[in-house]
C-alpha cells in the first residue's frame, strides 16, 4: 500500500537553506521512514516536495477583514483533536478472519464488502461508554483547542438521525441515539471549538461515488449528482441547522467534485455566517479557508492557513492490532515544527466500538498535556518568525517575543539564536524560569551560556526570549 505519494518526491539529508524554512519533522509512515536520512544532529531531516497547491480562495465577497475576523479562533488555537470513528472499527481492522492492511476505515473499500454484509457491522456498533464529555476534558488536557468529528465517513453512516436515510446511528444501530449532539454540548461545555468532518462525494452504501472501482452491484443505483442531491446536500443541511452554530465543516474528498457540484453547498456561510471550511469541498482544492496536507508536514510556511491532519499510528479508525504509536516526543516536535511555519495541528484518535479513546492515545495525549502545561505560550496565538530553522530546533515568535524551541539540546550549555530585528534583554527557560541565563549580543546573533547541562525537556525544551 502507498502510503503517501509525497514520500516519492523527497531527497534525503538535505539541508534546507531560504529563510522561513524549517526541517521536515515528518510522521513517521512505513512509506517515509525507508527515505529519511539522519542529520548531523541526529534528527530525521526530510525535503519534502510539497503539493498543497495555491491559497484556498476564501469565500467569494468576503473582505479580507471579515475574513481574519472568522479565522482568528482557528489561527490561534493552533492545536486540535480529529476524531474516525464509524461502524467499521466493529471490523476491527479484519474480514473472513483476515487482517486487511491499511486505514481501518478504508476497510469496506479494501475488502470489497458487499453494503449488505458490511450493514451488519452497524448491528453491532453498540457504544455503551461513549462519554463524551470525558472525550473534550481528554483534548482539554492535551492542550487541544478544538474537535473535528467524522459526522459521514466514506462508508455513508451519519453518526447522526439523518431523515433521508436509515443508514444512520439511531435507525441502524442498538445504540440508537445521535451521537454528535452530546459531544457538541459537551464541547461547548468545555470550551472546546468543534467541528464536523463530512464525505460529501464518496458514499460506499448510499450509491456517492468511490475511488477504488465499485464492487457491488448495490452501489450503482444513482448517479454522483442524483446522490448529492438526494444524500450529501440535505445531510449537510440537517448538521448545520440541527447542533447550533459549529464551528468548523471539515470536507473529504474532492475527487469529482466539480465547480458545479461544490455549488450546491453554496448554502453552508449562508446557514452558517462564522464556520471555517477546509479545501476539500471542490476538486482542485480551490476553495475554502485552509489547507490540509495529510500525514505529512510541509517544509516551510505555506503562505496561507494550513492545518496538518495526522494519525497516531497508522489507521485513522480504531485497530487494535497496529500498535505503531508516535512518541509523545515525536508528536510535541512535530506541534512544534508546524507551529514555527503557521500551521495548526489536528491530532487523530480512533474510539474503539464500545465508545472509548484507547488507553494508548490517552497516555500519548496526557504527556503532550504535560509539555503544554508548561510551553503552550509558545503555542497559541504565535506566528512564524523572520528566521531559517536553526539547527537545534525551531523559532516560533509571538509580537516582539521569540521562542527558541530546542530539540538538540546543547552538551556546552551554549546556544547561539538569531536576533536581527530584536533586541532581547531576558532569557527565560519555560521548565525552569528561576534558573539564570546569560546573554550576549553580537551582531546579528545572541549567545545564551549558563544553560543546564540536561534539556529540561527531552522532548522540545522552549527558551522565551525578550
Ligand atoms: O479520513 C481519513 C482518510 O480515510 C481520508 N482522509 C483522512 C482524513 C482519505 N480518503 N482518501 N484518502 C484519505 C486518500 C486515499 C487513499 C487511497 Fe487507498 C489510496 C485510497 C485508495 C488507495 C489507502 C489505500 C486507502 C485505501 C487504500
Amino acid at each position: 500500500m502507498k502510503l503517501l505519494t509525497l514520500a516519492l518526491g523527497m531527497t534525503i539529508g538535505t539541508s534546507i537553506s531560504s529563510a522561513e524554512q524549517g526541517l521536515a519533522l515528518v510522521a513517521e509512515s512505513p512509506a517515509m521512514s525507508k527515505l529519511s536520512g539522519k542529520t548531523s544532529s541526529g534528527k530525521k531531516q526530510v525535503k519534502a516536495k510539497t503539493k498543497h497547491g495555491k491559497a484556498p480562495a476564501g469565500r467569494p465577497g468576503e473582505s479580507a477583514e471579515a475574513r481574519n475576523a472568522r479565522m482568528k479562533w482557528w489561527r490561534e488555537a493552533r492545536f486540535g483533536m480529529f476524531i474516525h470513528w464509524g461502524p467499521s472499527v466493529v471490523l476491527d481492522g479484519a474480514y473472513k478472519g483476515k487482517k486487511v492492511p491499511g486505514f481501518s476505515e478504508w476497510i469496506m473499500a479494501k475488502a470489497e464488502i458487499p453494503i449488505a454484509e458490511y450493514k451488519e457491522c452497524a448491528k453491532q456498533f453498540n457504544p455503551v461508554k461513549y462519554d463524551p464529555e470525558a472525550w473534550a476534558q481528554i483534548a482539554k488536557n492535551a492542550g487541544m483547542k478544538y474537535m473535528v468529528i467524522t459526522a459521514k465517513h466514506h462508508d455513508g453512516f451519519a453518526m447522526f438521525d439523518s431523515a433521508v436515510t436509515d443508514w444512520d446511528v439511531v435507525d441502524a444501530t442498538p445504540y440508537g441515539k445521535d451521537l454528535l449532539k452530546p459531544l457538541v454540548e459537551a464541547c461547548r461545555k468545555q470550551d472546546v471549538k468543534i467541528g464536523f468532518y463530512y464525505s460529501q462525494s464518496q458514499d460506499w452504501c448510499n450509491g456517492g461515488e468511490s475511488r477504488l472501482k465499485k464492487w457491488d452491484p448495490a452501489q450503482k443505483n444513482i448517479s454522483n449528482d442524483e446522490y448529492l442531491k438526494t444524500i450529501a446536500v440535505p445531510q449537510v443541511r440537517e448538521l448545520l441547522t440541527g447542533y447550533g452554530d459549529l464551528d468548523m465543516l471539515w470536507w473529504d474528498t474532492p475527487g469529482k467534485m466539480v465547480a458545479e457540484r461544490a455549488e450546491l453547498f453554496n448554502f453552508v456561510p449562508e446557514l452558517q455566517p462564522s464556520i471555517i471550511e477546509n479545501n476539500r469541498l471542490q476538486r482542485g482544492k480551490v476553495k475554502g479557508d485552509f489547507g490540509t496536507p495529510e500525514n505529512e508536514i510541509p517544509d516551510s510556511a505555506l503562505g496561507f492557513d494550513w492545518e496538518t491532519c495526522m494519525t497516531l499510528n497508522g489507521s485513522w479508525g480504531y485497530k487494535s492490532y497496529d500498535k505503531k504509536w508516535k512518541s509523545s516526543d515525536k508528536v510535541i516536535q512535530n506541534l512544534v515544527g508546524i507551529v514555527s511555519m503557521g500551521g495548526n495541528y489536528l491530532l487523530n484518535v480512533g474510539p474503539t466500538a464500545e465508545g472509548e479513546i484507547p488507553p494508548a492515545s490517552v497516555k500519548i495525549l496526557d504527556e503532550i498535556g504535560a509539555w503544554m502545561k508548561v510551553n503552550s505560550e509558545a503555542i497559541y496565538g504565535t506566528t512564524t518568525s523572520p528566521f531559517e530553522a536553526p539547527e537545534w530546533g525551531r523559532y516560533i515568535r509571538k509580537g516582539n517575543t521569540l521562542y527558541a524551541c530546542v530539540s538538540a539540546w546543547p552538551a556546552d550549555g551554549t546556544l547561539s539564536v538569531s536576533s536581527k530585528g530584536f533586541s532581547f534583554t531576558k532569557a527565560t527557560l519555560l521548565a525552569d524560569p528561576d534558573a539564570a541565563i546569560n546573554l550576549e549580543a553580537k551582531g546579528e546573533t545572541l549567545t545564551l551560556t549558563g544553560l543546564p547541562e540536561k534539556a529540561p525537556d527531552q522532548s522540545v525544551t522552549v527558551i522565551r526570549l525578550k
